[in-house]
């Protein structure tokens, strides 16, 4: 948003015409005192209820930057509005939108730029998706050596179903001209200070075209939470959360590469097939990050857990950048012998898949390992893959139980 949004958003705020028509955040809420520990350094966390939300895990106050707790993945396979997790990069983020005066624009490498509103938008024909959106860094504060960046557990992730219109439809309204290279998306956040570099992500023009990349107003059929991006998001199916742009309301075509930091500089994993380095090793060129790699977790029991021995039900979930999960795998010998899940209901491609399996776990010690195989045949390392900004992390989970 430029400075005039702003300067026009707080005049119209303060004339109280905002706070008339629109939806509006809440003041942020104190820390009720609450807290849990995650299993690493400085790994203290307060349990924080923001408007809309139960209480989660809060990382940063200003922007809120908030986790799942993981017992949340164990309640169903879609997680609820109210405890998906939340990341923003800057700090002024809206507090107010009038949802009547919401404009997108699409403007740029085309035909006719367009301003539309979200009745606009909504008369155009819906598309609907189940996706996870799963923050670069999920997962960074179990990585070792140690990284900058904000140490989060496994909960930096949710899946939801997803209704909006597909961007395609926008795009071809708009009229792409030849020659057009990427497509650009601005939220309505922006810097406090005016040196940082404001948000902003682009995708390929194909891939913006593909038909599945989507503007989502709704998430699990309610108006997108606050804190998601209300009340416009990007949906990117299969890649990292840093693409799904919230509080859209700026596309720009372009028909030349995109250089701004968030690009350039931000988000970029290095350029070969594991896109790892040996730990402490700079690589030599990289990339943007992109699609997921493939994950599979243990949702019924928590590592260091203690249950009683015998036949154990398991359970929890996998998913990947788009393929599918084929498979997935469990030891309770530390890796040495593998048993077939049953795999659940099928929501699509893009959704986190439920597994379940029975296994006999007699008195003593045992080290629980879950591993999926994608339809590409893509599966998942048994030692973690490194890389300085620890992203991508899949290794092979490991859940520690003794059984008495
Ligand atoms: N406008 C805006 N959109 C954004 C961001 C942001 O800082 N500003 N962060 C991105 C990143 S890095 C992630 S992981 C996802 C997180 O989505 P969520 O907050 O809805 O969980 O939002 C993305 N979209
Ligand atoms: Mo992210």
């Amino acid at each position: 948003m430029t400075e005039t949004d702003r300067r026009t958003l707080l005049r119209q705020a303060g004339a109280g015409l905002i706070a008339a028509s629109g939806a509006a955040l809440a003041p942020f809420p104190a820390w009720a005192g609450e807290a849990v520990t995650l299993p690493f350094g400085n790994g203290e966390r307060p349990l924080v209820a923001y408007p809309g939300k139960r209480p989660l895990l809060q990382m940063t106050a200003r922007p809120p930057q908030l986790e799942t707790p993981f017992a949340v993945f164990d309640e169903g396979v879609i997680t609820p509005n109210d405890a998906f997790f939340v990341r923003y990069h800057l700090a002024d983020i809206p507090t107010v939108i009038d949802p009547e005066a919401f404009r997108l624009t699409v403007s740029g490498h085309v035909d006719g730029p367009l301003a539309l509103t979200l009745a606009d938008l909504k008369a155009m024909p819906a598309t609907e998706i189940v996706a996870v959106n799963q923050c670069s860094g999920n997962s960074r504060g179990f990585v070792e050596p140690r990284v900058a960046g904000g140490q989060l557990a496994n909960g930096a992730m949710g899946n939801a179903h997803w209704t909006g219109v597909p961007l395609k439809a926008l795009l071809d309204r708009a009229g792409v001209k030849a020659g057009a290279v990427q497509v650009v998306f601005e939220g309505l956040d922006g810097p406090v200070l005016l040196e940082t570099p404001d948000f902003a992500k682009a995708l390929a023009i194909d891939h913006a075209r593909d038909g599945e990349v989507m503007l989502a107003w709704a998430m699990n059929g309610q108006d997108l939470p606050w804190l998601n991006g209300y009340p416009l998001r990007l949906v990117v199916p299969g890649f990292y959360g840093t693409y799904w742009v919230k509080h859209l309301n700026a596309i720009t075509v372009t028909d030349k590469l995109y250089e701004g930091f968030w690009m350039k500089s931000a988000y970029r994993i290095p350029d070969n097939s594991c896109a790892c380095v040996e730990p402490g090793q700079a690589p030599k060129a990289t990339v943007p990050i992109n699609r997921f790699t493939i994950r599979s977790f243990l949702t019924n029991l928590a590592d260091g857990a203690a249950i009683r021995a015998g036949r154990t039900a398991l359970r929890g979930i996998a998913f990947d950048g788009g393929s599918g999960i084929r498979a997935v795998a469990v030891s309770s010998d530390d890796g040495r012998s593998w048993i077939d899940a049953s795999l659940g209901p099928d929501l699509g491609r893009y959704s986190f898949r439920p597994w379940t399996l029975s296994v006999d776990l007699p008195a003593g010690a045992h080290v629980l390992r879950v591993r999926a195989t994608g339809n590409d045949g893509a599966t998942q390392p048994m030692e973690p893959r490194w890389n300085p900004p620890g992203y991508m992390r899949n290794v092979v989970e490991t859940v520690r139980v003794r059984a008495a």
